[in-house]
Order: structure tokens, then sequence, then C-alpha cells
């Protein structure tokens, strides 16, 4: 499963409004014989890439995958037929699909024989490859993670409001690589303003990497002329996180990075629309400077919002927090 959630990272950022699904084929004496990852809309799912390098090892062989099998005709026909026409006797899947379109699959292989178990992993690949995909399959809007870089004071600028750099090179890089297999980034007028960001996924050279996100960027105001986004972002002229979510799960987005800045970040956090908090802590105090967010709708201490942390890392100097609004 480890190997088929490697898979699956490999094809992060251009499968959606699909999800990003691995898939390992074992031959029938344990050996791995085929890997595959879900091709982009339209394309075969990870089952069938993996079914299609493993060849006639199929054949009394295993399947491990991230998500259930698809049972159903969509864009293309069911993973369960190519499963059982290819001689698999064992499905192992982390999670459960809760498109009930696609679902059932997992009663569909038991009832030709295979046998069929499902949660190995399910917590890594839940909040992993598929966490965006999870929340849209189950809520019909685009997952939320706010990503923003702080100093050990919450604040992410100095008190003249420069804020290059607070966190290190290496947690940047970081950020690229992920912006890379994400669907949108998301930032508001004040910032384009303020920063005149790209928004793309630049090696450390600068060079661009080979998948891009879409940019976007929410306000009512236009972008001043020549800014770096001025032709490249769609410029979603609303305050309201819902409109922006509807806009973009038109367009297929699933993954959403909201970036910037601190405005934006509290109407989301007054919508109830961050899903997930992804907090780059630099260890440097700013004193004065702004906070990472403004207008949250706390005033008083039971308003507090309340998350869940995940996971910390060290990324290089500084620490990275993953959490998520309780409830
Ligand atoms: C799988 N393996 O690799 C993926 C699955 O329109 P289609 O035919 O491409 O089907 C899309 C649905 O199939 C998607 O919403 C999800 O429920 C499932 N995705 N299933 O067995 C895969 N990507
Ligand atoms: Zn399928």
């Amino acid at each position: 499963m480890a190997l088929a959630i490697a898979e699956s990272e490999r094809v992060r950022g251009i499968t959606s409004p699909n999800p990003p699904v691995g898939c390992v084929i074992l031959d029938e004496n344990g050996n791995a014989a085929g890997f595959g990852g879900t091709q982009p809309v339209g394309g075969p799912h990870a089952e069938v890439m993996a079914l299609k390098a493993a060849g006639s090892k199929a054949q009394g062989g295993t399947a491990v995958v991230t998500l259930e099998p698809c049972s159903h005709h969509g864009r293309t026909p069911p993973c369960t037929d190519a499963l059982i026409e290819a001689g698999i006797k064992h499905v192992i899947h982390a999670v459960s699909d809760p498109n009930p379109r696609a679902a059932g699959g997992a009663n569909r292989l038991k009832e030709a024989g295979i046998t069929v178990e499902s949660g190995l992993l399910a917590t890594e690949v839940s909040r992993g490859p598929l966490r965006a995909w999870l929340h849209y399959a189950r809520t019909g809007r685009p997952h939320v993670t706010w990503k923003y870089a702080a100093s050990l004071d919450g604040r992410i600028a100095a008190s003249d409001g420069t804020s290059q750099w607070i966190s290190s090179e290496i947690s940047r890089k970081e950020v690229h690589e992920m912006r890379a297999k994400l669907d949108a980034i998301i930032v508001g007028t004040g910032t384009v303003r303020k920063d005149d960001p790209a928004l793309t996924a630049r090696d450390t050279g600068g060079m661009p990497l080979p998948r891009q996100p879409l940019p976007v960027v929410v306000g009512m105001s236009d972008l001043p002329v020549g800014a770096k986004l001025q032709h490249t972002a769609l410029h979603l002229r609303t305050h309201h996180p819902d409109d922006v979510l509807t806009a973009l799960a038109e367009q297929g987005v699933v993954d959403v990075l909201l970036e910037g800045g601190p405005t934006l970040a509290g109407a989301f956090w007054r919508a109830g629309r961050i899903d997930r908090v992804l907090a780059y802590i630099a260890p440097v105090l700013l004193g004065d400077g702004p906070a990472a967010v403004l207008g949250a709708g706390v005033s008083t201490i039971t308003d507090a919002v309340r998350l869940t942390v995940q996971d910390v890392t060290m990324s290089g100097p500084d620490v990275r927090i993953s959490a998520v609004p309780e409830n």
C-alpha cells in the first residue's frame, strides 16, 4: 500500500475532478508485477494502468489500491470488470469510494469470488493523497488548505510591511513542490497589489515546474496594470468564499491552496470554509507586524476556533504544522 500511495503521489495534480489513485499488482507469489496511477479525466483508472503493466503476471495475483475499485460505467468501464477479467484473486484497498455512482465495487468483486480487504493505511490515504478528493466527493466543494508563513509570534510581516523572507529557503521550496500538485491557488486583490505574486510553481533556480496550478484572484477591484497575474489569473469579483468555491468546482478544481492575505483568510474562516491549516512557523520574532488572519469572527475566548494537529514536522529551521478545525 505504501507503494500504491507513492504511485498516487506521482499523478497528484493531473486527475481532477477525478481522484489521484495508486495501484500495485502483485503476482501470485506476492511480487510486485505492475504499478499504475489514475490518468487525466477520460483516461484509464489506476487499476487498469497497473494491470496493463503487469500483463499476464496479474493472473492469480493481488491488486493493492488506495481507493475501492469502481463498479460503474463512467467515462471509462468499471475497474471491477478489468480486475475480474485479468484473473485477480485478492483485492486490498485503503478507503471506500463515497461517490454513490462508483461505489459497490467491493461487493461486485466478492460476488465474483475475489477476496476483498479494506482499511489498510486508510488514515495515511485519507489524510494524504485522497484528502481533497474525499472532501469534494462528500460535500461537492473543493478542499481548501490555508497556508501561511509566520514568525514565532504569529506575524506575517514586519510593521513596515516588509515580509521577504520569513520562512526558510527549504520551506519555500517545499511550497513550490506542493503548488505543482494542486489544482488552484487563491489570493486576494490586496495581495496582488502588495506583493505582485506570479503564483507559479518554480524550482530553486526559478524555472517553472512541469505542472502549474490555476492562479485565482478574489476581490472586486481591478488588478493593477502590469501585474504578473493580470493576464494569467482567473479573477473572481466576489467577497464570498462560497461563490469562489462554486466557480472553482465548475472548473473541475478539487484541491485548493489559499495563500493570502489575512483579510481573505478571515473571510474563509468566517464562512467555515477552511478545511486544513498548513502553517510554516519560522524561529524569528517580528514584534509589531500584522497577524496571519484578520476578521476571523473571534472576539471572545468562547468564539475561539479550536483545531486538531494532525502532523508536525521540521522544514529546515522552520516548524510545519498541519491542523484541521474541530468538528
Ligand atoms: C477507481 N480507480 O483510479 C479512480 C476511480 O468518469 P470515470 O469513469 O473516470 O469515473 C470517475 C469516478 O471513478 C470517480 O468519481 C471515483 O468515484 C472513481 N475513481 N476509481 O477505481 C481510479 N480514479
Ligand atoms: Zn475505476
